[in-house]
């Protein structure tokens, strides 16, 4: 184990130096959320939320430790067979990591590491192993050798996180100027009664959904977005030239198509960069293309109808809140489309925009049954009181957010204990593609009580009761939730 734990970290620290992304872990582990069925992913974005990948990456990391200690037991009987097993691991790594999307021949180089440096570290602890009995002053020389392999171990894997941390910040880049900017948001109501969710939400606390393990690091000065396909001109722009294409903000509510009701995985913030539309314009796509394929940098593939590209103000976004994109959203370019899931609309890491049919390519969760247009349901959530909470008797808020993008709150309604509905307060508008944030004051009572809320959008549809779960176009239902009041 200590042997194949060294292995690891000295490919994690190679890695961090080449590509991240072929450190042995995240391509075993990129591997694994490739191949995951449908119904399991669900059920671990449903379960662990935005906590799937740490527990991935910890679920690889103890599956190798369990054949690593396999590959040792059998080692210590015929050291030949043991080393043979440790290097069939590491193969493993290895070929996960060259078939990666996306990925070159030097990302096999993590695993030769691994494989000399875990080899070599299990030869000489088995040389130090100490046969006699637990007195034995060969004993001291073996432990402290193993102390020492764990420390490396520990130091290395380290410095990788940190060369990787250092090789994400970005600098020097200046967003540009647009040329009509919004106005500054209003106050939303969590300023006046906290526990609502802030009205805009800060990039370091907006959700991150996605297949990567590893951040892709992409370096702006040699990325380039294409515009090809099934179009009368191929476009291809430098980060530099579509800096001064940017010239729209909007304020779009980004949605997960995995949250569930009363979910986090929504997230509200002013995105700035270039219309879609103009692009498209300036491509000319063939009246008989109807979806455009948006492909990341490790030709991670999404799909989006194209009219939903044209008919509203979808954006090649450069800068999120203000700031440039940050990495785990998508530097240096992510595709923004207000009104549809994520999945199909908001690619992160943007290289390419095909214009192509439903017919003649798939997207990544098309392929794996998701829906190919998927939009946002209208939602409502409760921030306040939290759920389960116990709070003091008297006056208060309940409060949250609602989210009808591409169609607007019209209101929102709170049922306490199987009463009527009732109608909250709405907070501030931002424009239909942007959350609105309500809240209802209460004369909390001592007992349990049910707290349930529904939206109802600019077009006259309730939020329905009927319970969906994510898969395959977004969860419906209403969240109702129970409280005690002290
Ligand atoms: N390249 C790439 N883009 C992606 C994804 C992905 O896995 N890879 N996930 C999508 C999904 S499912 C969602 S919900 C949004 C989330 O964007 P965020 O992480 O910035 O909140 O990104 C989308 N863009
Ligand atoms: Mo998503």
């Amino acid at each position: 184990m200590l042997a194949a734990c060294l292995g690891m970290a000295a490919a994690h620290l190679v890695a961090a130096l080449t590509n991240p992304q072929a450190s042995p872990v995240y391509a075993v582990g990129g591997t694994v959320i490739d191949a995951t069925p449908t119904p399991v992913k669900e059920w671990a974005v449903r379960t662990f939320g935005t906590a799937d990948k740490a527990i991935l990456v910890g679920s690889v990391l103890a599956v190798t430790l369990l054949l690593a200690a396999a590959a040792g037991v059998v080692a210590r009987r015929r050291s030949g067979l043991g080393t043979a097993l440790l290097v069939g691991l590491v193969a493993l790594a290895g070929a996960a990591a060259l078939h990666r999307p996306g990925a070159s021949a030097s990302d096999v180089v993590p695993s030769l590491v691994a494989a000399a440096v875990g080899t070599g570290t299990l030869t000489a602890l088995l040389r130090t192993r100490p046969r006699a009995a637990p007195t034995d002053p060969s004993r001291r020389t073996f432990l402290l050798g193993a102390g020492v392999v764990a420390l490396a171990g520990v130091a290395m894997a380290g410095a990788g996180q940190w060369i990787v941390k250092a090789r994400a910040r970005i600098s020097d880049i200046v967003l540009p100027r647009v040329t009509a900017p919004l106005p500054d948001l209003p106050a939303g109501l969590d300023a006046k009664h906290p526990g609502i969710s802030a009205f805009r939400t800060p990039n370091r606390s907006f959700y991150r959904v996605d297949t990567k393990l590893a951040v892709p690091l992409v370096d702006h000065t040699r990325w380039r977005l294409h515009v090809d396909g099934m179009v009368e001109r191929e476009l291809s722009f430098s980060y530099d030239e579509l800096r001064d294409l940017a010239v729209e903000e909007h304020d779009i509510t980004l949605t997960c198509v995995s949250n569930t009701v009363g979910g986090k995985l929504v997230g509200a913030a002013r995105w700035l960069g270039v219309p879609v539309r103009t692009l498209l314009e300036q491509a000319g796509p063939s009246p008989r293309a109807d979806q455009v394929l948006s492909i990341d940098v490790d030709d991670f593939r999404i799909s989006t109808p194209l009219p939903a590209l044209t008919d509203r103000p979808a954006l090649v976004a450069l800068g999120m809140n203000g700031s440039v994109l940050p990495r785990e959203h998508g530097f240096p370019a992510r595709l923004v489309t207000p009104g549809l899931y994520g999945f199909v609309g908001a690619t992160k890491w943007l290289e390419t925009l095909r214009l192509t049919t439903y017919e003649r390519d798939e997207a990544y969760w098309t392929r794996r049954g998701w829906a190919t247009d998927a939009p946002i349901k209208l939602s409502s959530r409760i921030d306040t009181p939290r759920p389960l909470a116990t709070v003091a008797a008297g006056r208060r808020a309940i409060g949250g957010v609602a989210w009808a993008q591409h169609v607007g709150v019209a209101a929102v309604e709170v049922r306490l204990d199987g009463g009527p509905w009732q109608s909250a307060t709405l907070g501030p508008d931002a424009g239909v593609d942007y959350w609105r944030q309500w809240y209802l004051a209460w004369d909390a009572t001592p007992g349990k009580h049910q707290i349930a809320v529904r939206a109802i959008g600019q077009d006259g549809t309730e939020q329905t009761a009927v319970r969906a779960s994510s898969f395959p176009a977004g969860s419906s239902g209403i969240q109702e939730i129970v409280v005690t009041v002290a």
